[in-house]
């Protein structure tokens, strides 16, 4: 089996400090906790950005400057999300991209979001998907929903996306797909053969399904975008402590972690 692809998700736009208190907020703590999740494993760091108020901002400023800030510590590689928040204009999401991520992600659907609704109709998808094409950016496929993998197909008929594509299949958001095993191979069924994936469980799906993945031959996402808990009722210290655990089972199994520029490999970077 190849190594394993850990990706980070440091912040998201959703979880607050009062989720979790050791959720870095500012550009210097993102750019801090990616490092040290790097150091802890993580090839990939998953951006998300926040305002001086806290507030999730796609500001390419934020961007530019935590970059830089990794950069200078790390080769980790930088997948910058164009999801942003719900209720985000479509311009403000595709911002970032300008300053050509070696990755972004890309919904390939509409999805309800607990009470909200993510809202990402073709016109938007394929916006997402040229801007990508035109700046060499690896997009990761964000499914939510089993239709996303064919509406990604789609895309490729279209000449938009390439394969080998690579997914994320995001599992376990109230409003989306569940987080049970039957899920996942449901959707690793369904899947082009040529594809990679990884697999970011919400909140308690995150171990288990974590650990299913490793098993199936994929990779796995962690951290407080996805999950606040170390354990029932135990916060997780830092994304890096995610990032460890997970490292350790993989392990375990007997399966390395790649380094970065391992995953750039696998994934054609
Ligand atoms: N914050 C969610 C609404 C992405 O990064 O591309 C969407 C999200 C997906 O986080
Ligand atoms: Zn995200």
């Amino acid at each position: 089996m190849e190594k394993l692809i850990i990706t980070a998700a440091l912040c998201g736009a959703e979880t607050t400090r009062e989720d979790n208190p050791n959720l870095p907020l500012t550009v210097e703590e993102i750019a801090e906790a990616g490092i040290e999740a790097a150091h802890a494993g993580a090839s990939i760091l998953h951006l998300h950005m926040r305002d001086k108020e806290g507030k999730a901002s796609q500001d390419p400023a934020l961007f530019e400057e935590a970059m830089s800030l990794i950069k200078r510590e790390s080769d980790v590689i930088l997948q910058f999300s164009t999801g942003g928040a719900v209720g985000m204009a479509i311009e403000e999401r595709i911002g970032p991209l300008s300053l050509k991520p070696e990755m972004a992600t890309l919904t390939t659907g509409t999805v309800n979001f607990g009470d909200e609704v993510f809202y990402n109709p073709p016109l938007y998808v394929e916006a997402f998907a040229q801007r990508m094409k035109e700046l060499k950016i690896k997009p990761e496929v964000e499914v939510f929903e089993a239709g996303m993998i064919r509406n990604a197909l789609y895309l490729v008929k279209k000449g938009l996306l390439e394969e080998p594509l690579h997914f994320d299949l995001v599992m376990g958001v109230p409003g989306a797909i569940g987080g049970e095993a039957r899920d996942l191979l449901y959707l690793v069924e369904s899947l082009p053969p040529s594809s990679t994936f990884t697999v970011a469980g919400i909140g308690r799906y995150e171990l288990p399904l974590g650990a299913m993945a490793i098993i199936l031959g994929g990779h796995v996402r962690v951290g407080f975008e996805d999950n606040i808990f170390y354990q029932k009722g135990v916060l997780a210290k830092s994304n890096a402590e995610l990032v460890a655990r997970m490292k350790r089972i993989s392990q375990e199994i007997g399966r390395e972690v790649a380094a970065p520029k391992e995953a750039r490999k696998i994934l054609g970077l």
